[in-house]
C-alpha cells in the first residue's frame, strides 16, 4: 500500500507524492525537468577542441559504436553532425553474433590500418583501457564517450565522457545521450549553420537511444524525450518517420516496442549497414526502401524466434515439474534471438528460464529472471561449472563446457529449491478516492507522461467497487466489467482475461488495480480503468468477520478432495466458497475459507501455495495424525473470536 499522502491533492500530485516527490518543490522540479549542461562534462571543454582540430584539419574520423539501437543512434548522431559540418566520418560496428560488444585487438588493427586522426567511441569504451593506448600510440586522438559502468582507472583516453564517472552528474543518460551532449557543446562553442535544427534532429536520435537502453525517465531524461516527442514529426529523420506506421503518435510505446526491436532485428541477424543506413539517411525514398528491408528482417527474425520457442517450450514441457529453473538448449538455435525465447519462458512458465545455443565448443546462453529471484546471485553459487557468466538480478549471459551441463542443471535447481521467493506484492501509487473520477482530475493525469523506465505509468486501485456487470468483448478475449463506486459508474477493462466470469458474479464487491484514464468513445467521455489485477474487496472481506463452525474444516477438506485435481492447478478462495456454500447450504465467503485452509495447511493436511488471488492446494496422502485445535493457527482463529469451540 501506498504511504499515507494529504488527500486533498489532485490525483497526479499524490502519485508523484507516493513515489517520494512528497513537497510542492520537489514535484515542480519533477514535471519542469531541465536539460544537462554539457559542460558538467570534466573532458567536455577537451572533447570540443579536438573536433574542432579535426573538422578544420579536415581530418580522418573514425566512429566506433555499437551494434544496439542506442549504440546505433549514437553512432548516427556523430556521422550527421560531421556530414553536417561538411566532414565525413567513417564508422566500425561489430559484428552482434561473431564479435559482441566493445572495440577488440582486430578493430584496433582494422582502425590503424585507416591511419584515422581521430576516432571517438560511442555507447562503449569506458573500459578498453588497452585498445585506446594502443590507438594512441598509432598517433591517433581518440575520445571515448560512453554510459556504461567504469571499472578501469585513470584516464587513459584524450578525452573520456562518461556520466558515471562524474561527480556533479546523477543523470543516467544513454549511449546517445552522450553523444548528443557531445554535438550540443559543439554548436555552442563555434558557429555552426542551422545547428537549431541539426539539435532537434539529433535529439529524436538521443530519445531513441534513451528509451531503447531502459534509460530512467526523469530529469535530463524527462526533458529530452519530451522535447523530442514535440519535434518527431517535423524534425525526425525520415528513416525513423517510415518505421512508425502512418498517423501513429510516437510515445515511449513506440520507441521500445516498434522503432527499437526493428533496429535491434537486423544486427540480431547479423546485418549491421541497414539499420544505420535507415537512421542517416535523408531521402524519403530510400528510407521507404530500407525500412522496408528492416521490416523484412524483424518477420524473418520473428519466424525464427517462432520456431525457437516451439522447440524450447517442448523441451521445457518434458522437464520435472517441480524444476524451480527451466534450462533448454539446441545446438543450432540461433544466438541471436535466445534472450528473447528466455524471456517467452519466463512468461509461460512464471520461472527463470536459460536458454542455451552451441557456439564455438561450448553452450552460450542467455537467462532472465522471474519477479523475486536474483539471477546473477543463483548463477554465482553454480560458478563453478561456468566458463564466463555476467549480468545483473534480472538477466544475465553465461557459457559452459558440455560435460558440466548435467551437473549445473542439477545444482542450479537445487539452489534454486532454497531460495524463498517473495510474491510480487502489487504495488500502487495511490488509491483511487471518487473525486478522481472526475474528468479534470484523470485528464490532470498527462502531467505525468512520458512515462517508461523510472517513471511507470500510474497504478492505482479502485478498493470496494460493485460489480455491475460483467462481459466479454474482443472475440471473447477481454472481459469488460461495469463497475458502481461510490454512487459513480466506472468500467474496468481486463484484457487478454476471458475467466473472470468463473469467478465473480454482478453484486459482488472487488479491489481492481490498474491504470486510470478518461476514454472517450463516440464523443462521451467515462472514468476508465485498465485492470492488471482484480480481486475480491479487502474492504468488504475485512468487514466481513468469519464466524466458523468447526463443521468448516470437514466441509472445505472434503470438497479439496472432491476437487483434487483442480485444486492443484489453482482456485480463487471466493469461487471455492460459492461452490461450497452451494454444496452445504451454509453461506462460506472467501475468507472463510483462507482460514481454514491456514489450519488445515498448519495440520499438514495439505500443502498450500498462494500467487497472487491463485492458491493451489495439494493433498498430503496418508497425513500424520494431528488434533486440529492443537495447530497454532486454529488457536490465532480462536483467540480473534472467529472458530466457536465445541
Ligand atoms: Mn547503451
Amino acid at each position: 500500500m501506498p504511504p499515507p499522502v494529504d488527500p486533498a491533492l489532485p490525483l497526479w500530485a499524490r502519485i508523484l507524492s507516493s513515489r517520494g516527490y512528497d513537497t510542492d518543490e520537489k514535484r515542480r522540479a519533477f514535471l519542469e525537468a531541465r536539460p544537462l549542461d554539457p559542460f558538467l562534462f570534466s573532458d567536455m571543454k577537451k572533447t570540443v577542441q579536438l573536433l574542432h582540430q579535426a573538422i578544420e584539419n579536415n581530418g580522418r574520423i573514425m566512429i566506433f559504436g555499437d551494434y544496439d539501437a542506442d549504440g546505433l543512434t549514437a553512432t548516427a548522431i556523430l556521422i550527421r553532425f560531421f556530414e553536417h559540418v561538411g566532414v565525413r566520418a567513417d564508422w566500425l560496428i561489430p559484428d552482434r553474433l561473431d564479435e559482441g560488444y566493445g572495440i577488440s585487438a582486430q578493430h584496433v588493427e582494422q582502425i590503424i590500418a585507416g591511419s584515422y586522426d581521430l576516432v571517438i567511441t560511442v555507447d562503449c569504451g569506458s573500459n578498453s583501457v588497452d585498445e585506446v593506448k594502443r590507438l594512441k600510440d598509432a598517433g591517433m586522438k581518440v575520445i571515448v564517450s560512453d554510459h556504461h559502468v567504469v571499472e578501469a582507472d585513470g584516464p587513459f583516453a584524450d578525452a573520456h565522457l562518461n556520466p558515471r564517472a562524474e561527480e556533479t552528474i546523477e543523470d543516467l543518460l544513454s549511449g546517445a545521450g552522450v553523444a548528443y551532449l557531445i554535438v550540443e557543446a559543439y554548436v555552442s562553442t563555434y558557429e555552426v549553420q542551422a545547428s537549431d535544427r541539426l539539435l532537434k534532429t539529433l535529439r529524436i536520435l538521443a530519445m531513441v537511444g534513451t528509451v531503447a537502453d531502459i534509460m530512467p525517465l526523469v530529469g535530463a531524461n524527462r526533458h529530452l524525450v519530451q522535447e523530442a516527442f514535440n519535434d518527431f514529426s517535423d524534425y525526425a529523420p525520415p528513416g525513423l518517420k517510415s518505421l512508425v506506421s502512418c498517423g501513429a503518435a510516437i510515445d515511449t510505446t513506440t520507441v521500445a516496442f516498434r522503432i527499437a526491436p526493428s533496429l535491434n532485428a537486423a544486427t540480431r541477424l547479423g546485418e549491421t549497414d541497414s539499420p544505420l543506413l535507415l537512421l542517416l539517411t535523408d531521402s524519403v525514398q530510400e528510407a521507404a526502401l530500407l525500412s522496408e528491408r528492416l521490416r523484412t528482417l524483424n518477420e524473418k527474425r520473428r519466424e525464427v524466434e517462432a520456431l525457437i520457442s516451439k522447440e524450447a517450450i517442448s523441451q521445457a514441457d518434458r522437464l520435472a515439474a517441480d524444476s524451480r529453473v527451466i534450462v533448454v538448449r539446441g545446438k543450432t538455435w540461433h544466438t541471436g534471438v535466445i534472450g528473447i525465447v528466455a524471456a517467452r519462458l519466463v512468461e509461460r512458465y512464471s520461472k527463470p528460464a536459460i536458454v542455451l545455443s552451441y557456439n564455438q565448443d561450448e553452450w552460450q546462453g542467455s537467462a532472465r529472471s522471474y519477479p523475486g529471484i536474483d539471477l546473477h546471485g543463483l548463477l554465482t553459487s553454480v560458478s563453478h561449472h561456468l566458463i564466463r557468466f555476467g549480468g545483473h538480478q534480472r538477466a544475465a549471459g553465461l557459457s559452459l563446457s558440455d560435460d558440466c551441463y548435467d551437473d549445473f542443471c542439477l545444482e542450479l535447481n537445487e539452489a534454486a529449491a532454497t531460495l524463498s521467493v517473495k510474491e510480487p506484492e502489487l504495488e500502487v501509487d495511490a488509491v483511487l478516492l471518487a473525486d478522481d473520477l472526475q474528468k479534470e482530475s484523470l485528464l490532470g493525469l498527462s502531467a505525468l507522461e512520458p512515462c517508461g523506465e523510472g517513471n511507470p505509468e500510474p497504478r492505482v486501485v479502485v478498493e470496494d467497487a460493485e460489480i455491475f456487470s460483467i462481459r466479454l468483448v474482443g472475440q471473447g478475449k477481454h472481459t469488460r466489467l461495469d463497475l458502481i463506486k461510490d454512487g459513480q459508474m466506472l468500467t474496468a477493462m481486463c484484457f487478454r482475461c476471458n475467466d473472470l466470469g468463473e469467478y465473480y458474479v454482478p453484486g459482488d464487491r472487488i479491489d481492481v488495480y490498474g491504470r486510470p484514464s478518461w476514454n472517450v468513445f463516440n464523443g462521451r467521455g467515462n472514468p476508465q480503468i485498465i485492470a492488471f489485477d482484480v480481486r475480491p474487496s479487502e474492504t468488504a472481506e475485512n468487514n466481513h468477520v468469519p464466524s466458523l463452525e468447526p463443521t468448516a474444516f470437514e466441509h472445505v477438506y472434503r470438497m479439496l478432495v472432491h476437487l483434487e485435481h483442480a485444486v492443484g492447478h489453482g482456485f480463487s478462495p471466493s469461487l471455492f466458497a460459492k461452490q461450497l456454500s452451494r454444496a452445504y447450504n451454509r453461506h462460506y465467503t472467501g475468507k472463510d475459507i483462507e482460514c481454514v485452509l491456514d489450519v488445515l495447511a498448519d495440520a499438514g493436511m495439505i500443502r498450500m501455495k498462494r500467487d497472487a488471488t491463485v492458491y493451489k492446494v495439494d493433498i498430503v496422502e496418508n497425513p500424520a495424525r494431528v488434533v486440529l485445535s492443537d495447530t497454532t493457527a486454529w488457536q490465532h482463529l480462536i483467540e480473534k473470536g472467529w472458530l466457536k469451540s465445541k
